[in-house]
């Protein structure tokens, strides 16, 4: 396996500052557990669509027992004026026992061959994390694939389209205790291989002890752009702040560049004080190609649902000034 290699030296300290790429949304955050139509814990890492003309989030819930189960919350602009499911949508299947703890942290895609929505989602149960596949076409009814891969394994997401009559999957298993962001391919959704890291950890740096995607690939003239979170563990738990990757347009499992910094990390009250201070996590991203403006859903502090907002291609001119990067698994 050809080593990652980072150059420390040779950092520009004068560039701009990649923190000013996305700009918090001044209502934050957009849903809180007390605006649940019923009692719950926490609400956070929401999938994101366009549907119907609006925006849909299957938001993580986390009921008072300590488990999880999804549910749609709707709002016009994306903003303000949410209409939250007054049930939950997705609870666990007792006929899948992979599900037995709960449902979390979805990210759905459009598969355009297929015509419907592929949801991956992690089912928790004694046998560890692993990563579901259902799919839909109206958040009413959903077809489930079961577990893709096995445990232990989050994060992940299809690729909207297939390549080579491939379907792709970002993951994160977490392997040797290594948690690296791996890509994998199927023919079928069923039979996985192909299995390779994509990006994998940097040792000393702020991503060094785990990274994970966070909403699925935005696909963009350039490349497909991938919205990564990465942890450094420090004295007073984790911290979870957010970076950018650049993929291959037809050869996604090649990385073109990656961010040297983080681009988003906890700042706010309500990333700093929840149930798990200092966490933001992004899960899903609405792109409005009219202004190409992108909408980033994350989860702050494992406690609400926030929002930021970034111009797209501001992201992409950073993302391609940063560091072009080998493969770490060829
Ligand atoms: C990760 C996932 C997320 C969670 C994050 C921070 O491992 O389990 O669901 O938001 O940790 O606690």
């Amino acid at each position: 396996m050809e080593k990652f290699v980072v150059e420390t030296e040779n950092h520009n300290f004068k560039r701009f500052n990649p923190r000013s790429l996305l700009r918090r949304y001044e209502g934050n955050p957009v849903l809180r557990p007390e605006e649940w139509p019923y009692p719950v814990n926490a609400v956070f890492n929401p999938g994101a669509v366009q549907f119907d003309g609006e925006t849909l989030l299957l938001v993580r819930v986390e009921d008072l027992r300590g488990f999880s189960h999804l549910t749609v919350a709707r709002s016009r602009d994306g903003k303000k004026g949410w209409r939250i499911d007054p049930e939950p949508t997705l609870i666990p299947d007792e006929r899948y026992q992979e599900e037995q703890w709960g449902l979390e942290d979805p990210r759905i895609v459009w598969l355009e061959d297929r015509e419907e929505y592929a949801i991956t989602y992690v089912s928790f149960s004694k046998g560890g994390p692993v990563v579901s596949l259902m799919t839909t076409r109206d958040f009413l009814s959903f077809r489930r694939f079961g577990a893709l891969l096995p445990p232990e394994d989050k994060d992940a997401s299809l690729f909207p389209c297939r390549f080579n009559g491939r379907y792709a999957l970002i993951h994160r298993p977490i392997i040797r205790g290594e948690a690296h962001i791996w890509l994998s391919l199927s023919p079928d959704l069923v039979h996985w291989g192909h299995h390779r890291i994509l990006i994998p950890v940097r040792p000393g740096w702020w991503d060094c002890h785990r990274v994970g995607l966070g909403p699925p690939p935005i696909k963009t003239d350039e490349g497909w752009l991938v919205i990564y979170h990465g942890v450094r563990l420090t004295a007073s738990g984790a911290l979870y702040r957010v970076g950018l990757a650049l993929l291959d347009l037809d050869e996604p499992w090649k990385i073109i560049n990656r961010s040297d910094e983080w681009v988003f990390s906890p700042s706010e009250r309500y990333e700093q004080v929840g149930d798990v201070p200092g966490v933001t996590f992004p899960t899903g991203a609405i792109v409005d190609e009219k202004i190409n403006q992108v909408r980033i859903y994350y989860g702050a502090a494992d406690s609400t649902v926030a929002l930021t907002i970034g111009d797209l291609r501001a992201l992409l001119e950073y993302v391609k000034s940063s560091s072009r990067v080998q493969p770490a698994y060829p």
